[in-house]
């Protein structure tokens, strides 16, 4: 028997082991001194012993090391930007320790939860034990005790209360953006729960709302409601006006019956939704379009049988990410509901719920950036390869640095628009004002939609193979953030909208833009460290005003074609102006300037760079295809 062998005998025997003993003993080197054996190790081998004599890799031993996993942290804690934007505009004390309070309570209690919404997705019982129809979508307990969180903690309550001001909604948004990376996507029904309050309240809060809107907004727990808001059928969901086939059939005592198919309805364990018909008249005849669309309210509840009324449960669907969440597809079968808005204005009066579904969306694609940076730099301290930690190499360290500054980009923007929303909702909101939250809105939405998926899918990349392991929780906060750009309206469907709201409102929505970023630039005009930055925006925004000039003597393809970099280029200047006005501030920090000189060396104005090439002439649109479809080009 071998030196070796006779080790390994005499540790089965009686040795201590790591599990038991906890703590791992420190490795000790031992040369080996006995004459090897055929097909054994060599004498002069050197082998791995730890102090209690075990060897490493052998039997069910699987080695000493162990790679940290980062560590979450108070999210409001960790965010040193969130922190000095509070500190300069909202610096009320009972605000500051609410945000502190919930900070710690989703490190150390929520994350868990999302994470077991995440690992126990909904299913569906479509029968009872005895063959009822049931339709009954089962979710975990966590997500359950994500819906009593939200209404204790006022995710949506506190835009309602305004105790703020004008400020309630940063206040709101601040929490719910410190909350969405942990929620298992609970986000998503606050999203339309919060949005169907604005529509309600927006109309008008009587009957048969009036109880609707008080559980939507209520902090009991018990008495909460979550809304869906059920726009998408089988034809789409971007083109509504011509999409839309559900009919609503007028009953004797004024109320409605919904007959439809809704191919995508999000968190479909909702208490009540807002959805979209058309009224059938007396012939049964309907009329088409936008203008025969109309806002209805309908309440999901169940007969004495235990059947829902109304709704057949089609199946769940099977989604790259956001699978802690029910989405579902749904028959409307005679579905008891009442019309909200005049006859044919059912798509202006759910646009109240569009932009705050958006402005929700684009606070969860900050907040997916900001967690993925906060992991990551924990990790960077924690891990070490070639010598030393992550931390310590500059390379690792300047791709962090671009994330940050594209996450702190990233939450300046979405909480202006939020900062625009709590003026108008509190009365202080000028008409300049609401043509900038009009346009800022999908412009947020849009841009950093695309900003999170590419920051995010960065941030899994400083992680190594084990940001692309399931069981860390990291793929899933890529999943996630894809969706971002693809719900609440796609990227190219929002870069139409910036252009429609330019033109319904003669310009007057870029009128305001310019104004602002111009007042924004003045403020920083003496401080000499921010010039590079406040040269760079300034230059960009002539760019811009110039292309503007130009464009509107074009044919409308042209602006079409010009409509994405437009929207990009609205977003970056707008940013770059919001950095530089939040390195002026007299609490900003080194890391605030340094910050906006980052953000301003991009590109900030696409849409001239992308004009000077050409890309917008007509010529170009066939010359696209031909490149798409491999035809040949003419001419
Ligand atoms: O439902 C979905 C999934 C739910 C999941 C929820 C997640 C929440 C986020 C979670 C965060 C974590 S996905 C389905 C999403 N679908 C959309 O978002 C629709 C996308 N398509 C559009 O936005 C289109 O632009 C349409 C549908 C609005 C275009 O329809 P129309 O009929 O062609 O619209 P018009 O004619 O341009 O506008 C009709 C009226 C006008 O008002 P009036 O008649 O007074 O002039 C417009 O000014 O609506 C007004 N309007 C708006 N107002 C249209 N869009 C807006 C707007 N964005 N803001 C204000």
């Amino acid at each position: 028997m071998s030196v070796c062998s006779a080790l390994l005998t005499r540790h089965a025997a009686g040795g201590c082991c790591r599990g038991l003993c906890g703590v791992p003993p420190p490795l000790l080197h031992i040369r080996l001194a006995s004459v090897a054996e055929p097909g054994t190790r060599g004498a002069d081998e050197e082998q791995l012993w730890d102090a209690a004599g075990n060897l490493q890799f052998s039997r069910a031993k699987t080695g000493s090391f162990f790679q940290e996993r980062p560590v979450l942290k108070n999210p409001f804690l960790e965010d040193a930007l969130l922190r000095g934007y509070l500190r300069r505009h909202l610096p009320q004390e009972a605000a500051l320790s609410d945000l502190r309070a919930f900070g710690e309570r989703v490190a150390n209690e929520v994350d868990v939860w999302g994470r077991e919404c995440e690992v126990t997705p909904p299913r569906l019982e479509h029968f009872d034990p005895w063959g009822r129809r049931v339709d009954h979508i089962v979710t975990s307990p966590a997500w359950k005790r994500m819906k009593d969180l939200s209404a204790q903690e006022g995710l949506v309550a506190i835009g309602y209360e305004r105790s703020f001001g004008e400020w309630s909604r940063v206040f709101q948004m601040s929490k719910l953006y410190i909350f969405s990376p942990s929620s298992g996507l609970y986000t998503c029904p606050l999203a339309m729960t919060d949005g169907a309050a604005k529509v309600i309240q927006s109309i008008g809060v009587s009957w048969p709302v009036d109880e609707a809107y008080s559980r939507l907004t209520t902090r009991q727990p018990e008495q909460f409601w979550s809304s869906g808001q059920w726009m998408t059928e089988r034809q789409g969901g971007s083109d509504v006006a011509s999409g839309t086939e559900t009919v609503a059939v007028p009953q004797t005592d004024g109320s409605y019956k919904l007959h439809g198919f809704k191919w995508f309805t999000s968190a479909t364990d909702a208490d009540m939704t807002l959805t979209l018909a058309r009224v059938q008249d007396g012939s049964g005849a309907t009329t088409p379009g936008s203008r025969g669309l109309s806002l209805f309210y309908a309440e999901v509840s169940r007969d004495e049988d235990g059947r829902l009324k109304g709704i057949e449960v089609q199946r769940l669907k099977d989604k790259l990410g956001t699978r802690q969440m029910p989405t579902a597809e749904l028959l409307l079968d005679g579905l008891p509901a009442h019309r909200l808005s005049e006859k044919g204005r059912g798509v202006a009066s759910i646009a109240n719920m569009l932009t705050i579904t958006r402005i929700h969306n684009s606070v969860s694609a900050a907040a997916a950036m900001r967690r993925v940076v906060q992991l990551a730099r924990d990790y960077a301290t924690r891990r070490t390869a070639f010598g030393k930690l992550l931390k310590d190499h500059p390379l690792h360290i300047q791709t962090l640095a671009r994330m940050e500054v594209e996450t702190r980009g990233a939450f300046l923007l979405v909480m202006d628009v939020c900062r625009l929303l709590g003026r108008e909702e509190s009365g202080m909101a000028t008409q300049h004002d609401a043509h900038l939250l009009r346009l800022l809105t999908p412009v947020a939405k849009l841009y950093t939609g695309k900003q999170a998926v590419a920051v995010v899918s960065e941030g899994l990349e400083s992680f190594g193979g084990q940001g692309y392991i399931e069981d860390t929780g990291l793929p899933a906060l890529l999943r996630d953030a894809q969706v971002l750009s693809i719900w609440e309206g796609t990227t190219n469907v929002l870069s139409l909208d910036v252009l429609r709201c330019v033109a319904r409102s003669s310009g007057m929505v870029l009128h305001a833009y310019f104004t602002h970023v111009k007042s924004l630039l003045a403020g920083a005009s003496s401080v000499s460290t921010l010039a590079p930055a406040v040269r760079a925006v300034d230059g960009a925004l002539s760019e811009l005003e110039d292309f503007v000039q130009v464009a509107a003597t074009r044919a409308p393809g042209y602006l079409e074609l010009a409509a994405r970099d437009l929207a990009y280029s609205l977003a970056r200047i707008y940013t770059g102006a919001l950095l530089i006005d939040h390195a002026c501030w007299e609490g900003a920090s080194s890391s605030d300037t340094y910050a906006a000189l980052r953000w301003c060396e991009h590109d900030l104005c696409p849409v001239t760079t992308k004009q000077a090439r050409g890309c917008y002439e007509l010529s170009t649109a066939p010359l696209d295809a031909a490149l798409v479809y491999d035809w040949p080009i003419q001419g």
